[in-house]
């Protein structure tokens, strides 16, 4: 209850802002985009982590205004180093399945890309497999309109979930992230080498892009070069970062 309030009082501060994940090209090694990923700044400076709030903005009503603050927040940050002439750099951010639930989010994704006045094609919503699983139509509908536009979908911690292939086909994903436990497991178990194989071939056939999420070593980022993934994210190329250091690293990276 006590961190519920202190939630809510956060929200009205606008005290939630995003840091910067890069995500890399395995072939060229070039950044070709972010994730945004939540950051809770306390008035002490201290950085709570999502964690620790986002389960807790999920139960009480107000993961859709954390949502909000840190796509707007995002947006204006790519919109800044688009406008630096880093004009392929896209940035990501994660629509949790509660923000589903508002009617108005569309139209929040739509002003937030306006308002900063980034292209939409720069744009990608990260969603898990569950939304698209349990509510298709309602998936389509709230994105519809955002994807016609140019804006890119994800499905995140792909692999974990239940869709299947005939599911897959129909829906109107972008790009595959293969969940970190995947990566993790690449060179201490004997099945997952062969689980990302076969999203990366599933991958191929459907025409998507993949992305593989918590790269740590460099066996890892070797195997994901050889087996064709697309991108890659992780400690090993970078944690998240502020806005003002995922410039500089792009910076050093052209
Ligand atoms: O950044 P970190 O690894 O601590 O994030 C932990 C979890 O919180 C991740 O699974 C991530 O998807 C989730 N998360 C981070 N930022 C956001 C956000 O802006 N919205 C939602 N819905 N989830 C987020
Ligand atoms: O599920 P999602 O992709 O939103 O999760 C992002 C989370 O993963 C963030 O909290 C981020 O800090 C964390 N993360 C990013 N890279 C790595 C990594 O290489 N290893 C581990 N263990 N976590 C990572
Ligand atoms: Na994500």
């Amino acid at each position: 209850k006590r961190l519920e309030s202190e939630v809510r009082t956060a929200v009205e501060q606008s005290a939630f802002t995003p840091v910067y994940q890069p995500k890399v090209d395995l072939a060229t090694g070039r950044i070709v985009g972010a994730e945004a990923l939540a950051r809770w700044q306390l008035d002490s400076g201290r950085i709570v982590s999502p964690g620790v709030f986002i389960p807790v903005a999920e139960s009480c009503g107000l993961i859709g205004d954390i949502g909000e603050q840190i796509t707007r927040k995002a947006c204006l940050g790519a919109a800044k180093w688009a406008d630096m002439g880093y004009n392929d750099i896209s940035i990501a951010v994660n629509v949790s399945p509660r923000q589903f639930e508002n009617d108005d989010l569309g139209t929040m994704l739509i002003d937030a890309m306006t308002t900063a006045g980034l292209l939409p094609r720069l744009l990608q919503l990260e969603i898990t497999e569950s939304v698209a699983v349990t509510d298709p139509e309602r998936l389509r509908d709230v994105i519809g309109p955002l994807k016609s536009m140019g804006v890119r979908l994800a499905i995140d911690d792909f692999g974990t979930g239940h869709s299947n292939l005939a599911m897959l086909g129909r829906l109107p994903f972008d790009v595959f992230k293969i969940d970190r436990a995947f990566i993790s497991s690449l060179h201490n178990d004997k099945q997952a080498p062969a689980i990302v194989e076969m999203i990366l071939g599933m991958a191929e056939t459907l025409g998507m892009e993949t992305v593989a999420e918590g790269v740590e070593t460099d066996d890892q980022l070797q195997f994901l070069k050889r087996r064709g993934c697309d991108q890659y994210q992780g400690f090993l190329f970078s944690p998240p970062v502020s806005l003002e250091k995922f410039i500089e690293m792009v910076r050093r990276n052209r």
